[in-house]
């Protein structure tokens, strides 16, 4: 099927990862085909001299897209309800989580990958939303399901998923991001598309209750009980030690809700902790149990996994907040630019130490950098919106995006990063991406220091 947005000025979505040489031929050959016929008959529309500069703007005459009434037009439409859960138009079937080619996954230990190419504002669908699990995922009955609060408390108590939707609620849009995101970059370039690189980022709108109010009805003694211990209900038993300060934000939520609707299984329904800023291993799934203590625990979660191995080769541990990162969605990896002229590009930054502030892009490799529009909202701990306009020469080009969050803390290049961190780190990379746009209008990613 030929993607209906392949035309010149637009980007052709990647439809997989790697393009092979031939699909490769073929996406240069349509083009070519493409403004024969175009400026074929745009020459006899408008006379001989038109140039091509007018194709975008002049529809081709004999256009059976213009000139037929389409089917659509003179039928009966399906009948409501026809589903009763919406889903997405059968032309936009290209648009899924998927596998990333180069990791090698158990049934076990797996994760997909959000596609951050094709989508638009700041909001994840949650269809699309991506999946991290230690275990598999499960649908949990939800009137099976509880939640219990013990260890530093006056009384100790288990809530039923109804006691938790009796309580006032809150909603709260914040991005999650697994602390491995773009991990497997730490080497070299490991993945081709933005899907793989950047893909296990994703944000909602999430309700619920805010856990200090239930640590309070619990009695939890806030002076002795600096920590808690969040625990998930699936096989892998995940715990993960958060910080009280957290919690005394009011930032913290026990959700049941994303995107106004209850979570759906492969995220934690019927109840996930949302730790705003934080690495997505503390945003503990099918939560069932918080203990409130006065140490860290060390479980393997956090002794084992999720820890940064430094150059002198002592981990680091407990390293959660997910500092200021951004990255060009859109041109980007797989992608191909099918004509020279203008191009919108546009990209996503976030923070987990609150607001973007700026984002400037280079399309030059890092030489000449130029503030880009940040799209509203522009709020705490969540995804920002960012485009700007470029005109392609049609001459090879780095396209890259930085930038700076409230606190003032800057992006990150890969020879800064570095410099600090080594190499043979797999979380916390939140270096500054490059795609390279070669002469034939594909993109691929590469790093620059
Ligand atoms: N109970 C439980 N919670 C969990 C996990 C898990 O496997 N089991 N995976 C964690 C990891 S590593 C991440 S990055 C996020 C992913 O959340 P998502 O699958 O909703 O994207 O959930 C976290 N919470
Ligand atoms: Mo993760």
């Amino acid at each position: 099927m030929t993607e209906w947005n392949e035309r010149p000025g637009r980007i052709r979505r990647a439809p997989e990862n790697f393009l092979g040489p031939a699909e490769i031929e073929a996406v240069k050959q349509g083009r070519r085909d493409f403004l024969r016929k175009a400026f074929l008959s745009a020459s006899a529309a408008l006379g001989a001299g038109a140039g091509a500069a007018a194709l975008a703007q002049t529809a081709p005459a004999g256009d059976p897209a213009i000139l037929n009434l389409p089917e659509w037009s003179k039928t009966l439409g399906m009948p409501v309800a026809t589903r009763g859960y919406g889903m997405p138009s059968q032309y936009e079937a290209g648009l899924i989580r998927r596998q990333s080619p180069g990791l090698t996954q158990t049934a076990a230990s797996s994760v997909a990958f959000t596609p951050l190419q094709g989508m638009f504002g700041i909001i994840t669908p949650s269809g699309l939303h991506f999946e991290r699990h230690h275990q598999g995922w499960h649908d949990i009955d939800p009137s099976k399901h509880r939640l219990m609060i013990n260890g530093l408390v006056r009384t100790p108590m288990v809530f039923t998923m109804e006691d938790l939707l009796r309580l006032p609620p809150v909603s709260r849009i914040h991005f999650i991001e697994c602390g491995a995101n773009t991990g497997m970059e730490w080497g070299n370039v490991a993945v081709p598309t933005v899907q793989y690189t950047h893909g296990m980022l994703s944000c909602s709108e999430y309700t619920g209750v805010r856990l200090i109010d239930l640590l309070e009805m619990c009695g939890a003694d806030l002076k002795k009980g600096r920590y808690l211990l969040a625990e998930g209900a699936d096989g892998s038993s995940l715990t993960r030690t958060i910080p009280m300060e957290l919690v005394e934000s009011g930032e913290v939520l026990l959700a049941y809700g994303q995107n106004g609707e209850m979570l759906r299984p492969e995220n934690g329904y019927p109840l996930r902790l949302v730790v705003p800023g934080v690495q997505g291993v503390s945003w503990v799934k099918w939560l069932r149990r918080v203990e409130v203590g006065d140490k860290p625990w060390g479980t393997k979660d956090e002794a084992v996994h999720y820890i940064d191995l430094m150059p002198d080769g002592i981990h680091r541990q407990y390293t959660s907040l997910q500092e200021a990162k951004s990255v060009i969605t859109s041109p980007s990896g797989g992608q191909i630019l099918l004509d020279k002229g203008y191009y919108n590009i546009t990209g996503l930054a976030w923070s987990g130490r609150g607001k973007i502030k700026r984002v400037d892009v280079s399309t030059d490799g890092g030489i000449n950098w130029r503030p880009a529009r940040l799209e509203t909202p522009i709020l705490s701990k969540a995804l920002t919106r960012f485009n700007i306009d470029w005109v392609w020469d049609g001459k090879p080009a780095i396209l890259q995006s930085r930038c700076v969050d409230e606190s003032g803390y800057v992006q990150p290049t890969y020879g800064q990063l570095r410099a600090v961190r080594g190499t043979r780190s797999i979380y916390h990379n939140n270096a500054i991406q490059s795609w390279l746009v070669n002469e034939a209008g594909e993109v691929s990613n590469v790093q620059v220091l």
